[in-house]
């Protein structure tokens, strides 16, 4: 007679059967959404790492939770430094991480932040290395991993992302210091006759090859395809090309064989051009990104969390706030933010570069978070704005 779970195991069987055939998310699925024995491989996954990346893109998409990108490479954070008179030096720079990362009471709305290399190796001022601080604060730290958009050859205005060479042997080095996801931006532009085939193709193609690479370390991969909001498109164009990348995304990612429960998409929310006429209302942007979602991001993905891409911060939150509102129940993934601008823009024009700044930079980065944290459970009111009720200072 047969073993009360022989039928189980039959179906498992089959399903990794399946696996030769291109189905290796049954097997995939059966093992480690239920826990079904027998299976111990999927694609180079183990089941028990496979395990700890669930349990890491869950807890980057905790209820009231989002993250913080923290990760300007050094030119764009020395840019964005130039522009308020501060000093770019490294110094400067760690002083402004540590300013964040020691924020009281951030870990209350923040999950996770997104570290770039150099800060990534840095300490608060006492010699305690900043992942070590996130650690206690209850915070997840992960890693950019891109080295940049580079002009793509044979494709004029466009973009490609590069990164994938020895990125096996970076992550394995993030990994050994304490990151725990890891994030790959690429950049689609949208203007007369692009983007073409041949750049979302090739970002899409690389962004699931990293997300692979990250897997197969125990990170959790951030895939960050980024439809851009310069031009005068109306919000219809952005809503077509951002559908037709996240389908060729995710066929992508389908090909290479990413694990969709163990990863977090970063998209850009569904936005007329910045210089286009009709801006359409708050309520009109969270219906477009939200049907543009449902349509092209499957249900197995656990968390999408948006980049604010520009927008004012008071705006990116209000849209955030009504996509969770309005479609609370109708939406299969958590839905949530992972800001650079629009959470850290106000706390650095306090700052200024100027030590006795610090604590009332600290209580914006702080008020920030919070809106953002109502915002992801549909809870943000414009009078919040008024009342910058912090821990900090
Ligand atoms: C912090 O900005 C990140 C890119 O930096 P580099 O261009 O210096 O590499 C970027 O990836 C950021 O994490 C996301 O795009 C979100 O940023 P925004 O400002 O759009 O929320």
């Amino acid at each position: 007679m047969n073993p009360p779970n022989e039928p189980t195991r039959t179906a498992v069987r089959a399903a990794t059967v399946g696996w030769k055939y291109g189905a290796v998310f049954i097997g995939y699925y059966g093992a480690v959404v239920h826990g079904l024995p027998g299976i111990d491989k999927i694609t180079e996954v183990s089941e028990m790492s496979a395990q700890e990346l669930i349990a890491t893109a869950k807890a980057m998409v905790a209820e009231g939770k989002g993250l913080l990108a923290m990760d300007e490479s050094n030119p764009t954070c020395n840019k964005r430094f130039e522009k308020l008179g501060i000093l770019q030096t490294e110094e400067t720079r760690r002083s402004y991480r540590e300013l964040i990362v020691t924020t009281p009471g951030l870990g209350e709305f923040i999950s996770g932040v997104i570290l770039y290399d150099e800060t990534i190796r840095q300490s608060r001022k006492d010699g305690t290395l900043f992942v070590k601080v996130i650690t206690e604060a209850g915070i997840i730290p992960g890693i950019k991993v891109d080295t940049g958009a580079k002009d793509m050859a044979g494709h004029p205005r466009e973009k490609i992302t590069e990164g994938l060479d020895g990125l096996r042997n970076r992550l394995a080095e993030y990994s050994q210091m304490g990151a725990r996801f890891a994030k790959w931006r690429a950049l689609i532009t949208i203007a007369d006759g692009i983007p073409s085939r041949g750049c979302i193709e090739a970002n899409a193609h690389a962004l699931a090859r990293y997300a692979a690479l990250c897997q197969e370390a125990g990170l959790v991969p951030i895939v960050e395809p980024e439809v851009l909001m310069d031009g005068e498109h109306p919000l219809e164009r952005c809503f077509e090309v951002t559908a037709e990348v996240l389908r060729t995304v995710f066929s992508q990612l389908y090909t290479q064989r990413v694990a969709l429960e163990g990863m977090i998409l970063k998209p850009n929310m569904v936005l007329p051009g910045k210089d286009c006429l009709t801006q359409g209302s708050v309520e009109e942007v969270a219906d477009v990104t939200v049907s543009c979602l449902l349509r092209a991001v499957p249900a197995a993905v656990p968390g999408i969390a948006f980049l604010s891409g520009g927008q004012p911060c008071e705006l990116a939150s209000a849209r955030l706030n009504a996509m969770n509102l309005r479609f609370k129940t109708r939406m299969p993934w958590a839905l949530t933010f992972s800001f650079s601008r629009a959470i850290q823009q106000p706390a650095l024009e306090i700052w200024k570069g100027q030590k006795e700044n610090a604590a009332a930079a600290q209580q914006a980065l702080y008020h920030r978070a919070r809106c953002n944290s109502a915002a992801r459970l549909g809870r943000y009111r414009i009078e919040m704005e008024n009342n910058v009720d912090s821990r900090a200072g």
